[in-house]
């Protein structure tokens, strides 16, 4: 009978907290953030002190942060400390795209949301702007496994600018690249030509535009919104050479981590948390170092981008 799971259903699948839509509503900046990086893609305890540290970073820079993830048969857009504890700290947290989200909410499952769901609900809502540490992209078989993260196609129709580092090393960058040409992309390196490289500044492929300021990409939006470009606009933010991984280091655990998850028959959503866990216990902490410069250096200058976007909207 219909009405015996509508009852299950929420009628308000996605919840805005309260601080976050006085925020939206009132046209102050809104920095979206999200989840699966919190759960699966950093190791416990330091998952939620880094989860909070960039909470305070985007609100340091005068913009209120968004974390988004599904508890209780919804989405939620910000989460409250407990729902944080929650999804940083539960075994049965599923990692969701976007094309798992309708499920986990009918199911009441707790979920965390990759960079796929995350533009999908904060776009959703009228979020403008996301941080995050590294995107999904082509896999480096993807000519055999045909493995590429739905955060591309996603990219694609969802009107939010992406705060990242590029694509973790562990992909094909240079393919991932082409996609995101062919999904009609925009990619701005900030103050940069070169493609990031996550744990390196630099993945060694250039890039065709390149922007110098917060104001430059809220120029760049605001052009788009009128032109009525679809899709998204990634800001790719390398780290200083300084706070990079050693490259020699990355590179030989890099191919360590490929070995393991072929050796392993490792596939489909499962790869990206196993080569990350591998990097965070074979580097000797290195790459979770440089894993939250990262994501609170993406934090705090997505936090200026929507300052500059709310002042010129
Ligand atoms: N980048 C990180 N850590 C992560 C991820 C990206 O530094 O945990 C997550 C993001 O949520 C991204 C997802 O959307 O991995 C991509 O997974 P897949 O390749 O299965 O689409
Ligand atoms: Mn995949």
């Amino acid at each position: 009978m219909p009405g015996h799971y509508r009852d299950h259903v929420p009628t308000d699948p996605i919840v805005v907290l309260p601080e976050v839509a006085d925020a939206l509503a009132g046209g102050r900046p809104v920095v979206a953030l999200e989840s699966t990086i919190v759960s699966h893609g950093l190791p416990r305890p330091e998952n939620l002190r880094v989860a909070r540290a960039v909470e305070d970073t985007v609100r340091s820079r005068g913009a209120v942060p968004a974390t988004i993830a599904v508890l209780d048969g919804a989405v939620r857009v910000g989460l409250d400390n407990a729902a944080l504890e929650d999804i940083a700290g539960r075994d049965d947290v599923v990692k969701a795209s976007l094309r798992d989200l309708g499920t986990v909410v009918a199911r009441r499952l707790p979920a965390a949301t990759t960079v796929a769901a995350t533009s999908h609900a904060a776009a959703r809502v009228g979020i403008r702007v996301f941080a995050t540490g590294g995107l999904g992209g082509v896999h480096r078989e993807a000519r055999d496994s045909w493995d590429e993260s739905a955060d591309l196609a996603t990219l694609a129709i969802e009107p939010i600018v992406v705060v990242c580092s590029g694509v973790k090393s562990i992909l094909d960058v240079p393919a991932t690249l082409e996609r995101l040409e062919t999904l009609n992309v925009t990619v701005l390196g900030y103050r940069t030509h070169q493609f990031p490289g996550f744990y390196l500044a630099d993945s060694g492929v250039s890039i065709d535009w390149s922007v110098d300021d917060p104001g430059e990409v809220a120029d760049i939006v605001r052009a788009r919104d009128a032109l009525g470009t679809p899709g998204g606009v990634i800001v790719a933010h390398p780290l200083s050479l300084d706070d990079q991984m050693d490259p020699d280091l990355h590179d030989r655990v890099l191919d360590d981590g490929l070995r393991l998850a072929r050796q392993k028959g490792v596939q489909g959503k499962a790869v990206t948390p196993f080569l990350l866990d591998h990097f965070h216990r074979t580097s000797g902490g290195r790459s979770l170092e440089v894993n939250t410069t990262i994501i609170l250096r993406n934090a705090g200058l997505a936090a200026e981008i929507a300052v500059a976007l709310a002042a010129t909207d």
